[in-house]
């Protein structure tokens, strides 16, 4: 892996992890409204596999979705404009965290919905498939979403038609307060995958050049025609489920043990063994993504809130007069 990929990878797993950490102290001071979940300690993955796709591919996103969002492309400041509820941002400050989406880079949308990716990665996938392109589609999914019936569905379609869909599974051992093992019939979510006759592959998922390499050889098969494969990265969120969490469903010594882990340290020591970089290159990483956190906040500070009256745009409207969200 040349150097330059592994700089990008450290860039961007500082990137989401800066701007959510500076997202979690707004929030907590009550300067950010609505709700929102952090995917600090799951950097690695998004870092990984959307640094082997290409600009026009696809992904589908989670409620957990910031860290995707960012690593596809996203403009952090018209991120922070949205999460503040304000015109400038992705969703005209009207959708906040759950919901960002960026047409242009692929990013077909973040999802309030748990497992509400997973069709929505058909759709993509059969549409690169009919239009002869060789995108594909990264849906990313927690482990608790692969319980529901989008799962399956979604994986028996796409296999069944041979879609280039690479499924992403950030098992981070807990659906909210519920620890997987305790509503999964398998000891790993890449089992499921022999069900659907595609490969199922299991990597750590902090380890991000691990999850890089299984993305691309995934992405490659499925720009060949090979089909969908499943990817299953093993993770732990570092924090509560969302900001604000009580966290009684777990003990303090196990996040302690998981903090060890940290995909971000772990990956610094690495770089630094290798003779990658500096001491003083990370801190230039670091400071250079401090200023972009600064820049966003202004931006979004700086922006108009939306008017009353765009409450009734970006609606589908179905009869005259009749509002569908
Ligand atoms: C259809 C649906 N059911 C329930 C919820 C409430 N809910 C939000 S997040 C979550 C847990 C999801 O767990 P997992 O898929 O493992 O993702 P993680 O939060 O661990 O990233 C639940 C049950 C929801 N948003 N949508
Ligand atoms: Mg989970």
């Amino acid at each position: 892996m040349d150097q330059h990929l592994k700089r990008n990878l450290l860039k961007t797993m500082v990137r989401i992890r800066l701007f959510e950490e500076k997202v979690e102290e707004l929030f907590l001071s009550g300067v950010l409204p609505g709700f929102v979940h952090l995917y600090i300690g799951e950097e690695a993955i998004a870092s990984g596999v959307c640094s082997a796709l290409k600009k026009s591919d696809y992904i589908t996103s989670t409620h957990r979705g910031h860290g995707h969002v960012l690593a596809k492309g996203a403009r952090m400041d018209r991120m922070m404009a949205e999460l503040y509820g304000k015109k400038t941002g992705y969703c005209k400050g009207k959708g906040g965290s759950m919901h960002i989406f960026d047409f242009n880079l692929g990013v077909l949308g973040a999802n309030g919905v748990v497992g509400g990716g997973f069709p929505i990665a058909v759709g993509a996938g059969l549409s690169a498939k009919l239009k002869r392109t060789d995108e594909v589609c990264v849906c990313f999914f927690g482990d608790g979403s692969s319980n529901r019936g989008t799962f399956h569905e979604s994986l028996n379609m796409a296999a069944a038609w041979n879609l280039p869909v690479i499924y992403v599974c950030e098992n981070n051992r807990y659906a909210a307060t519920t620890p997987t093992h305790t509503t999964t019939s398998v000891n790993n979510i890449a089992d499921r995958a022999t069900g659907y006759g595609i490969p199922g592959v299991i990597v750590d998922g902090n380890n991000v050049e691990e999850v890089y390499s299984a993305a691309k050889n995934a992405i490659e098969r499925a720009r060949n025609g090979e089909g969908p494969t499943l990817i299953e990265c093993k993770t732990y969120r570092i924090k509560g489920h969302f900001v604000g969490d009580p966290e009684r469903y777990r003990s303090k010594d196990e996040v302690k043990e998981m903090k060890a882990l940290d995909p971000i340290e772990r990956y610094i020591k690495g770089l630094f063994d290798e003779n990658v970089c500096t001491i003083e290159e990370v801190e230039e990483i670091y400071q250079g993504i401090r200023n972009e956190v600064i820049i966003a906040i202004k931006f979004a500070e700086g922006s108009p809130n939306p008017e009353p009256e765009d409450a009734l745009t970006d609606l589908y409207v179905m009869e005259e007069g009749i509002y569908y969200a």
